[in-house]
């Protein structure tokens, strides 16, 4: 019975993620599902994009509580939403269907949608991006890829953030390259530092490639 409860769910989560894909294709805006562990560098990674897109951008930001990252994003003075989900530990659908209502998204080219932070539960809910990419980073541990593959499995990109502290931490990255090829062979792999910006072009560079309304 649960689990039929839970597919139901997932269903009603599926059409309005069609809604939303069908609101995106039609205004053409590429949208980006970022998901990652609490910490891992989202909200960092996105503000590293946003001025080297040179394209107009908008962001749906998602957290538990706080307006936090969505006072860092309007800073630059674009379109931002903050989704609180009061103890939801992942967007849904529906709520990207909500803030859309409340986001200009008329030649907007980019939306990143910043997940909550969690390696388990955004992964079963499809937004209506076109993208999902995952950040992992280095103080996690190189063994992410095998102990949450349902996340990883799902992704085009992996984005492998905080490499300034491979010096500070015993982080083999074969091993963590091995780990996600294993269980999802079309992801990109990025090794970037949003502190020293290493790395950071060649990821928005894939991602200006990966557009198709740009
Ligand atoms: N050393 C180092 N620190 C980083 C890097 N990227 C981000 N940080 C730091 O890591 C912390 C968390 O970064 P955020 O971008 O807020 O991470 P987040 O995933 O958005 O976090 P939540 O939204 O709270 O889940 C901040 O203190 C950042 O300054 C990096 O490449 N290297
Ligand atoms: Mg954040």
């Amino acid at each position: 019975m649960k689990i039929e409860i839970v597919k139901n769910i997932l269903e009603a989560n599926d059409q309005v993620a069609l809604l939303n894909r069908e609101t995106f294709n039609n205004l053409n805006v590429f949208t980006v599902n970022v998901m990652a562990s609490p910490g891992a560098g989202k909200t960092s990674l996105i503000l590293e994009a946003i001025p080297r897109l040179n394209s107009s951008v908008a962001v749906i930001e998602g957290d538990v509580a706080s307006s936090i990252d969505s006072e860092k994003v309007a800073r630059f003075n674009i379109p931002v939403v903050q989704i609180n989900t009061g103890g939801n530990c992942h967007l849904d659908a529906s709520m990207i269907r909500e803030a859309i209502k409340k986001l200009s998204l008329e030649g907007i080219r980019y939306l990143f949608i910043e997940n909550i932070g969690n390696l388990i539960c955004p992964a079963s809910f499809d937004l209506g991006e076109h993208i999902r990419i995952v950040i992992s980073s280095v103080p996690e541990g190189d063994d992410k890829p095998y102990k949450y593959p349902g996340l990883f499995s799902t992704v085009d990109a992996v984005i492998l953030n905080k490499i300034d502290l491979l010096p500070y931490v015993d982080f083999n990255i074969e091993y963590f390259k091995n780990g996600i090829t294993a269980i999802n062979k079309k992801a990109k792999i990025f090794p970037v530092s949003c502190k020293t910006d290493e790395g950071i072009d060649s990821w928005v560079e894939w991602l200006k490639g990966e557009n198709r309304y740009k």
